[in-house]
This record gives structure tokens, sequence and C-alpha cells, in this order.
């Protein structure tokens, strides 16, 4: 790794401390020569690992994970008309096998519908056959015009989550839909990340879905980032692919669908969300590294301090947590730098005199320095640890709260919206929102939204008055 020159943008600062904290904390590696597409470091490759796992463990509990090619056939990517609309401008074609023109060009999947449904069709025979739960976590391929960013706009999406089921019926679907909610929610939850749930738009739904439902969150600067999509399919592919089951009467039914997916963008609103001036901050359960020992060395007792340091890793080791000793040859400043800026939650410091008197000197990467009894550091850790979550959880949804404003007159909206989201009341009505849209100079995000974080009374419309209008979301997004 190269020499660490500077120091890291203040957060405040947060599109300059973005691409900073990328290479400084050696999450990702910027200089891969094709826009859009960008490396992993084996650093962020192992936060990557462990969120990723916690997705795994919530979709496992009913749904199994299986694998599709990447390349699906142009003639089966042209069947669904919406589908297609929505992707055109966005698909890289393979065309050639060498020198060779390809018979039938070949996609580079935008997400997995037109390469899964046809074979689900041959999967699906009778009702017995349903429902099927399948996910699948794959690389996936945009060419996306609009401004590319590492983690949030990716012409690669290296780590897309797709989920895919099928259902007898529109209400089975529909069930499904809010499992998935409910599913994203803990996920985020465990990464404590405030979540904003809400309907997109009928304009802004997914190509080819009934309706969409979004994940957002709001980032450092205000902007919203989505971090997650559901959405209910209907029976459009169903028709277009023939799945189909037979029912008791013997008759050919069309499915039901859903499907939904989540992105690297989980891990760009970690990062962004819980991150500080000196790096990131990461939660104990996703941290590659928990927990961090720098012994602090008097040269007549150096081996002893040494001694002491390993005997407290392979303690905390055994207990299951992730530790290591920084031992280097270092001023215990720049080790103190060094493991900040990684988000390691706790340090312990242990030198000759926290030996005589029986302690640990305890600081969490939240803040605050505590000297811990050895005698029962394995409970004492928990407890800091536990600490750390509750303080990032906390900080968390206070930005939330300040960056989520109730507007009620809509000459306030543009200035809501330069500093975070505007909560409103519409009705719906699609020139309500160009009129929001154009006041406000950002967008109507979702409607009928669920959160806990501000009152979700029916009101009257910003701009016709209708009553009984839902509160909407408005603001500017990545
Ligand atoms: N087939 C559906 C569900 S799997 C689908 O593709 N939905 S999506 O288009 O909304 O994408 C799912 C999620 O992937 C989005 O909510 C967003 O968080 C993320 N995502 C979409 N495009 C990109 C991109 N270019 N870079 C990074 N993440 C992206
Ligand atoms: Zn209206």
């Amino acid at each position: 790794m190269e020499e660490q020159e500077g120091t890291l943008p203040q957060k405040s600062d947060f599109s300059g401390w973005y691409n900073d904290i990328l290479w400084r904390a050696e999450i990702m590696d910027v200089r891969y020569p094709v826009k859009g597409l960008y490396v992993w470091y084996p650093f962020g490759f192992s936060i990557r690992k462990r969120v990723y796992g916690i997705l795994r463990e919530l979709l496992d509990r009913d749904h199994e994970e299986a694998l599709f090619p990447l390349l699906i056939p142009e003639t089966e990517f042209m069947k669904e008309a919406e589908h297609i609309k929505g992707f055109e401008e966005e698909v890289y074609w393979v065309t050639h096998g060498g020198t060779t023109p390809l018979d039938v060009k070949l996609a580079l999947r935008p997400t997995s519908e037109t390469a899964i449904y046809p074979m689900y069709a041959l999967w699906v025979r009778s009702h017995a056959d349903l429902p099927i739960k399948i996910y699948q976590i794959v690389n996936s391929f945009r060419y996306e015009t609009k401004h590319t960013r590492p983690l949030i706009r990716l012409r690669e999406i290296t780590s897309f989550k797709e989920a895919h089921t099928v259902h007898a019926t529109w209400d089975e679907a529909e069930n499904q839909v809010e499992d998935a909610i409910a599913r994203y929610q803990e996920f985020y939850d465990r990464l404590n990340i405030p979540i904003l749930i809400s309907k997109r738009p009928d304009w802004d739904k997914f190509p080819g879905a009934d309706y969409t439902i979004a994940v957002d969150t709001i980032m450092p600067d205000g902007r919203t980032l989505q971090i997650g999509t559901v959405h209910h399919l209907g029976d459009h592919f169903s028709k277009t692919y023939h799945v189909c089951y037979e029912d008791s009467k013997g008759e050919q039914q069309y499915c039901h669908q859903t499907c939904y997916g989540i992105s690297e963008r989980s891990i760009a609103a970690l990062i962004s969300m819980h991150g500080d001036d000196r790096g990131l901050i990461l939660p104990p359960e996703v941290a590659p590294v928990q927990i961090v020992i720098v012994p602090v060395i008097m040269k007549k007792r150096e081996t002893e301090i040494n001694q002491a340091a390993e005997l407290l890793a392979k303690e905390l080791q055994d207990a299951g947590y992730r530790v290591k000793i920084d031992t280097r040859d270092m001023r215990p400043g720049a080790k103190y730098y060094y493991w900040e800026m990684k988000g390691v939650p706790l340090r312990l410091e242990i030198g000759p005199r926290d030996i005589d008197n029986g302690i640990v000197m305890a600081v969490l990467r939240t803040g605050g320095k505590e000297s811990l009894p050895r005698s029962s550091i394995i409970p004492e850790v928990e407890r800091k640890l536990k600490e750390q979550t509750d303080a990032l959880l906390n900080r968390a949804e206070n930005h939330i709260k300040d960056h989520l404003f109730m507007v009620n007159d809509a000459s306030a909206l543009p200035e809501k919206v330069l500093n975070g989201v505007a909560a409103i009341h519409w009705c719906k009505n699609r020139e309500c929102a160009d009129r929001i849209e154009e006041i406000a100079d950002a967008s109507v995000l979702g409607t009928d939204v669920r959160t806990s974080l501000i009152d979700l009374c029916t009101g009257n419309c910003i701009i016709c008055g209708k009553p009984g209008s839902l509160v909407t979301l408005v603001g500017r997004s990545y």
C-alpha cells in the first residue's frame, strides 16, 4: 500500500470525504481503467462479506440461493415490452465470439428477470411447485449515463442480490412484498441504518412492475440514496414467459411474481452514515477487526507486556471476537490513527501500569475512554461494543430527524430540500407532482411513507388542497 499523504477531508465536505475515505480505509481502488468499474481491496471485501452474510442469513430462512447465467439471448430479453423500454439504453451487448458475429446477440444482465423466468416456466407445473423463492448474488451491468460513483452508481454492480418469487395469486405476491420489506428493515436495523420506506410514483416504478416499494436513506449531504427496492410484478412477466400452473380444475393459471434487490449501495450507506472526520466507524457485527490491542511498550518490561497482550488477544478470540495486536514499530499515535481510519469499534491499550493495576484501557471508536477490570474483560468488552452499537443507532436516527422536514407550505420547499428531505401531503395527481418538482427543484420520491420518525397522518395536498392525501417524500437523490 502506498504512503498515505495529507488528511481526510472533513465529513461536512461529503463528496471529498467520500472519495477519499474509499482509498484511505482501503475499501475501493477507483483507478481501474474502465469508467464505472472499481476494485474491492481485501479490507473492503471483508466488510462486504459480512454485510452480505447478514443478507444471506435473513433470506436463507425461507429462500434458496441459486445461480443463473450472466448472458441473456436477445430473443428472451426483447419479449417484455415495458421492461425493454426501461433498460434498452442501459444494456451492454456481446455481439461477437472471437471474430465471428453471433447469430443472436447476448445481453449482459442488467437484472435477471429475462434470464430466470424462461427457466421458471419450465420449473412450474402445478400448484404444488409454488411458491418459488430464489435469490442470487451476482454482478450485473448497466450502462449508466448519469455520473458514476463507487458503490453508488456503477456500470458493473458487483454485489447485486436479486430475489425472484413466484406465487399462485396476486394477494400472495403482495404478502411476499410485505415480507421482503420486513426483511430489508431487519437488514438495515442490523447495520444501524434508519430507512424510509415509500411507494414510488407510477412513472418511477420498475419497468414491468405493478408497483415498486423503495427503501431510501438520507446521506450526510441531505440527498437520498435508494438502497433497496421491492417490486410487485403482477402477472406481466408470467404472461410473457408463460409461467403457469394447473389449478384444481385442470385449467392453466398465470402466476404472480415479485422481485427485490439490494446492491453495494448498502455498503455506501454504511460508510456514509456512520463515518466521521477520522474515518470509518463500523458496527461490530460487520467490522473485519472488532478489537485492536495496542501494547504500550516500556523497554525493560517489553516481553512481559507483549505476553500480556497476547494472552488478552487469545482470551478475546476464544470468546469469538475478531482481534488484532498491533506490535508494529510505530508511534502509538500513528497506530491509533490507522485503526480509527479503518473503523475498528474498540481499542484496548495495555501498558506496564495497567498490568500492575489489573486493568485494560478501552477507547471506543465513537468516543470515550474507560478503564476495564482485566479479570472480567469478556463481559466488559461485550458491554462496550453494545455501547458503540447504541451510539451509532442514536446518531443515525438524529441525522435522519435533522434532515427530514414536515412541510405544509409549498414555498418552503426549495430551502428545505437543499438541506434534506421534505415530507409533504400529495394527492397522487401527476399535475400536482409536476408542480411540486418544479417549485422544489427536486423529485417526488415516494408516497405512502412508512417510518417512525415523523407523523404520518393524512392531510391536504400541498398544491391542490385535496384532503386525505398521503405523506410523500420530496428530495434530491443520488
Ligand atoms: N430486478 C429488480 C429487483 S432485483 C431490480 O433490478 N430493481 S432495481 O433496478 O431497483 O435495482 C435494485 C437495487 O439495486 C436498487 O434499489 C439500487 O439500490 C441498486 N442499484 C440499481 N442500479 C444501481 C447501480 N447502477 N449501481 C449500484 N446500485 C444500483
Ligand atoms: Zn393535489
